[in-house]
């Protein structure tokens, strides 16, 4: 199945919700309308709800067999990045913490060019299969519309569409829908006010509105869906960070898988050094996506395992190092130092380093993700984000409040625990799916 298929499935909740409040909106206040059938090419869709079924089954059970497909391009599909601004450098720290016990003392190392200024030019990554363009016409046919054929065409049966006039209530009820759909206050009112723009007054059916919602969401994600870029730099230092379950280990591991499949050599830190069930579930990741990981014991310093572990990707001329580290909510002032520390160890290794800060974002947890890229970016300068979990929820909106407010890039999602249940973020088709548009 491609991956709209599967988005478009699994984000069930999100586009049910939706559209089930459209259906309402439009049908309170809403009138009657009765089409003559094939009256013209714009003419709009019949809107009897059984032949608009927005996502036919719940979603099935998930594949056993994470059999790769041919078409998904994978989310490290490097696009040819404009390199973003150089991740900022801070000074020297005046008073740098003494590294742990058994870290070595830090090489002052000066990278002869700046690594994230000259992106690699990427191998092309296997575009999205074509789209299958909807068959229009078939070409064997006289167009309708000609001649006798086209004239009883035209007499079947009359069809309804039910349009209400877009007008201040109209308005208020669609603004509450998509903060129901976590979308967020600031967004949801942005979101209404352009589609209202030009067309007050004016009547709409439940598919115009869909139409109009995709679109506008379509202009909000479309700057950020950027894949995760790579650089020059080896090893790419790749942190990955965000609360307790949010899916951290899991997206390094369909990463590791995706990053190996396109020829990059990787290797895996476990940074997670509190519980030996988080080191071996990074095993295990790490087996089935055939990239060595590297532990240290339980309770050991998590800064100091990352800056031996960058130690022995340099040594292994290794591509990427990808770092997990253990979940902390973002209101835990410890946990977050912790946090800090890790990454300043790290930078006294390479002080362009780490290269990208992915945070990982459950989407289960709604508005709450806003709160998380705030803290979170303060300490740990996010370079990007991941959104997990975007089946089975009905939060999928968040993603578009999280665009909207801070334009971080959205480098891939995650709609399972597969190993290919990650695609990079492609924000037409989420607009499609989140609305429950077809493809
Ligand atoms: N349905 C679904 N489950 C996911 C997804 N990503 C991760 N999970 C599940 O979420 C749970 C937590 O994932 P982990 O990868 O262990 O999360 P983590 O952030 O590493 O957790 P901690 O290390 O405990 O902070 C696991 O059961 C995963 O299988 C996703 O996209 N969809
Ligand atoms: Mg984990």
């Amino acid at each position: 199945m491609s991956f709209f298929g599967k988005l478009k499935e699994r984000l069930f909740k999100s586009s049910s919700k939706i559209e089930e409040g459209l259906d309402a909106i439009v049908a309170e206040g809403g009138d009657e309308e009765v089409i003559a059938a094939g009256t013209g090419p714009d003419a709009p869709e019949p809107e009897t709800p059984q032949e608009v079924p927005v996502v036919p089954e719940p979603a099935p059970a998930p594949e056993p067999i994470p059999v790769p497909e041919p078409e998904p391009a994978p989310a490290p599909a490097p696009e040819p990045v404009p390199a973003p601004s150089p991740v900022e450098v801070p000074s020297p720290t005046p008073a740098p913490e003494p590294p742990p016990a058994e870290v070595p003392p830090a090489p002052a190392e000066v990278p002869d060019t700046p690594p994230l200024e000259t992106p690699v030019q990427p191998e092309p990554m296997p575009g999205p299969a074509p789209s299958e363009l909807p068959p229009l016409q078939d070409p064997t046919e006289p167009p309708v519309g000609a001649g006798l054929l086209g004239r009883l065409l035209r007499r079947g049966a009359p069809r309804t569409v039910v349009r209400r006039t877009l007008d201040d209530d109209m308005l208020e009820s669609l603004e509450e829908l998509l903060i129901t759909a976590d979308m967020g206050v600031d967004t949801a009112l942005r979101v209404t006010a352009n589609m209202a723009e030009g067309r007050f007054g004016k009547k709409l059916s439940v598919d115009e509105i869909k139409d109009l919602l995709a679109s506008e969401i379509t202009r909000i994600m479309d700057p950020v869906a950027k894949p995760l870029p790579l650089y020059p730099k080896k090893p790419q230092v790749v942190l990955v960070v965000g609360v307790n379950g949010s899916g951290k280990t899991t997206t390094i591991g369909k990463l590791a898988s995706q990053f190996r499949a396109a020829g990059k050599s990787v290797v895996i830190a476990a940074g997670d050094t509190f519980r030996a069930a988080a080191v071996e579930q990074l095993q295990v990741w790490g087996d089935r996506a055939g990239v060595p990981v590297m532990t240290a014991p339980e309770g050991s310093d998590p800064a100091s395992l990352a800056f031996d572990a960058m130690a022995r990707a340099e040594a292994e001329g290794a591509d990427l190092l990808m770092i997990d580290t253990a979940g902390r909510l973002q209101n835990r002032a410890d946990l977050m130092e912790e946090l800090a520390k890790i990454v300043r160890v790290i930078r006294k290794r390479d002080e362009t380093a780490p290269h990208n800060t992915l945070l990982v974002l459950d989407a289960t947890t709604g508005q709450n993700a806003l709160n998380q890229v705030e803290i979170f970016q303060k300490i740990a300068d996010v370079s990007g984000l991941v959104m997990t979990k975007l089946d089975g929820t009905a939060k999928g909106g968040v993603l578009v409040a999280l665009a909207d407010k801070f334009g971080l890039p959205i480098h891939a999602i995650g709609v399972g625990e597969q190993i290919d249940d990650l695609a990079p973020f492609d924000p037409e088709d989420f607009a499609k799916a989140l609305t429950g548009l077809a493809a």
